[in-house]
């Protein structure tokens, strides 16, 4: 079985989504990828979901390894993390990070539940006001909550999620927190004061030389009202 890279990475191409999480990793990794669906169009890679077969995936993100096909984004970041050595290589460490990982998987559907509240498969202006409701309680109760377990672990150890050196989970919770800085730029303003190592990591994580080329170059596609993290003023307050 053969699955190094070069690996065949399938995330919808019009927004960051958590297609970006798997991004940054393999971006951060220096490892070699093919970004299909950002060469060939989204509709290529609706067409390569329907047709694959066996260890199928359900949704996107999805990378391709020789004859591995893994979907399920902390799972992907499992993978990499353990061949790349994006992630400590003991069992602990290996598992606490799984564990930040899913976490943040877990935040990152709310963030997206927040626009739609009530079904994915309708618009966001056929939920406004329940979206109003979900965006009070997200942003006065979850957002402090899982920010604030970031926050303690960091404090429990530090620099990075895992101790002295950077694994995936901090590529993921810079990318976490940029994008409820778009989405809550006033909710996470307020915050601030209490969040001050997530916000350092984040800043860490921002000037990594190993991220410096990717995070100026147009491969890296800015949050909009298509992704998770979308920023509607009328969800937003302090
Ligand atoms: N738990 C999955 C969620 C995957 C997912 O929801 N992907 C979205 C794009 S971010 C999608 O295309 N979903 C299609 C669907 O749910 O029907 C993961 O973390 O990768």
């Amino acid at each position: 079985m053969s699955e190094g890279p070069p690996y065949d990475l399938w995330y919808w191409a019009e927004i960051p989504g958590r297609g970006e999480f798997v991004r940054l990793a393999l971006e951060a990794g220096a490892t070699a990828y093919r970004d299909r669906a950002r060469e060939e169009g989204s509709e290529t890679l609706a067409r390569d979901l329907e047709t694959r077969s066996g260890q199928r995936p359900f949704a996107p993100p999805y990378l391709v390894a020789g004859d591995l096909c893994l979907a399920q984004t902390a799972n992907i970041l499992l993978f990499l993390g353990e061949r790349h050595g994006l992630a400590p290589a003991d069992p602990g460490g290996r598992s606490f990070a799984h564990q930040l990982q899913l976490t943040v998987a877990d935040i990152v559907a709310e963030a997206h539940d927040v626009h739609h509240p009530v079904a994915v498969g309708l618009y966001y202006r056929d939920q406004k006001a329940e979206a109003a409701r979900a965006a009070k309680a997200f942003r006065d109760e979850r957002i402090p909550k899982y920010l604030g377990y970031f926050e303690a672990v960091l404090s429990d150890r530090g620099p990075w999620l895992l101790g002295n050196d950077w694994s995936y989970p901090d590529l993921s919770l810079f990318q976490l927190v940029e994008g409820l800085d778009y989405a809550f730029p006033r909710r996470m303003k307020t915050l601030a004061g209490g969040l001050s190592r997530v916000l350092a990591l984040r800043d860490r994580v921002r000037e990594m030389p190993e991220l410096a080329d990717y995070l100026a170059s147009e491969r890296r596609i800015p949050f909009n009202e298509d992704g998770i993290f979308r920023h509607y003023p009328e969800l937003d307050a302090e």
